[in-house]
């Protein structure tokens, strides 16, 4: 499957390969009549006595269903749930991307976790990554190849028990390098993940029941970024902000190499995440803007074919959108101060924290960032 290329780009790119991104694989596990993922469409599964593999609506990451593991008889001994892909990859970029929520029931040392395989059976290249999480609240990202040997692991500590965590892992193969991310934060990169073309041989939901534990997991998703395509993605967070979702950002793309900066305006989901691509293919900085917060400088992008940028927090403050935090900005918030949604003279933008009314806590967030400017300023 191909999406279109309906980006709001500000320069003109032909509608060809260069927007095209392929999901190899998906699965919602929202369609399964059955109670077990076992030989639902095409899954297998490999369990200790006592472990299940459950499509249940209990485990789903929204409405519809998802898949729970349940090791709560297990003393023991590691479950597989895998489905075949079998897609050869050659100088592609590979973006695994699902939904975990881990909750323990007993210990501490339990973990469960998501491995995708790569195998190259001619020349016995192996690559793995692996994610797992753990009932202590961290998450623990792995990488193996059988080229430069051992794993590579990085860990992040924000992964609490009993709250759904989006997990991302990008194998980029034209710059051998593999990238992890949690929840839209970059937690490691590992670079020399070896050469040449392999077969992607299939990709495991796996459980290594350390202890009794449940696991859910939801939205398993694997996309291919063809080289030549230079996809951006990242999270834009307003500070201090507990209003309705932002829609939109304006992402501005600085040349490095010098020349005009490209302004796009992106969507942003309800978790702020976005994804757009780079004007060009090239080596961008790349910063964001939203309504009423400063710029904020995103990171640079490389012309990989997919990059995940960093999650980054915007400072409120800018009323009037000027890219700086003074005394106009002050005026107007004065002007509207004591209102509330409704009455006359209310004004969102100056409604800084999003709650309906200006109040002196949005004079706060104005009186904190008060002459900052934004990083496209700098
Ligand atoms: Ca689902
Ligand atoms: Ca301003
Ligand atoms: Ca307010």
């Amino acid at each position: 499957m191909k999406t279109l290329c309906t980006l709001a780009l500000s320069s003109v790119i032909a509608a060809t390969a260069y927007c095209q991104e392929t999901v190899v694989h998906s699965d919602n596990f929202d369609g399964f009549a059955s109670a077990t993922l076992t030989n639902q469409s095409g899954w297998s599964t490999d369990l200790p006595t006592g472990g299940t593999f459950t499509v249940s609506s209990t485990a789903a990451l929204g409405t519809g269903k998802g898949v729970l593991y349940n090791t709560a008889l297990v003393s023991a001994g590691t479950g597989y749930a895998w489905k075949d892909i079998s897609q050869i990859l050659s100088s592609q970029t590979y973006v695994t991307s699902f939904w975990m929520k881990f909750n323990p029931l007993q210990t501490n040392t339990s973990r469960a976790g998501l491995q995708s395989y790569v195998v190259d059976e001619t020349s016995t290249l192996t690559i793995d990554q692996e994610a797992y999480l753990y009932a202590d609240g961290r998450l623990e990202m792995w990488v193996q190849t059988g080229v430069a040997g051992g794993y590579a692991f990085v860990t992040d500590t924000n992964a609490p028990a009993g709250v759904w965590h989006r997990v991302e892992m990008v194998l980029d193969y034209s710059k051998k390098k593999s990238t992890w991310s949690v929840n839209g934060v970059v937690i490691g990169q590992q670079s020399d993940i070896g050469t040449g073309q392999v077969t992607l041989s299939d990709m495991d939901l796996a459980v290594s029941s350390f202890g009794d534990n449940v696991v859910n997991f939801d939205d398993y998703k694997v996309t291919r970024y063809d080289t030549g395509q230079q996809w951006v993605t990242g999270r834009v967070l307003p500070s201090e902000y507990m209003g309705t979702p932002f829609a939109n950002a304006t992402m501005t793309f600085v040349p490095v190499a010098g020349g005009n900066p490209v302004v796009q305006t992106v969507a942003l989901d309800s978790d702020g995440y976005f994804k757009t691509q780079a004007p060009t293919q090239g080596t961008f900085d790349v910063f964001a803007k939203i309504d009423g917060y400063l710029s904020k400088k995103l990171g640079q992008v490389t012309g990989d074919a997919y990059s995940r940028l960093s999650v980054a927090s915007l400072l409120g403050g800018d009323i009037d959108n000027d890219d700086m935090v003074t005394v106009f900005d002050y005026v107007i918030l004065s002007d509207a101060f004591d209102t509330s949604v409704g009455d006359a003279g209310y004004l969102p933008a100056a409604d800084l924290d999003g709650d309906g009314s200006v109040t002196v806590f949005d004079y706060l967030i104005l009186s904190n960032n008060f002459d900052l400017f934004g990083d496209l300023q700098s």
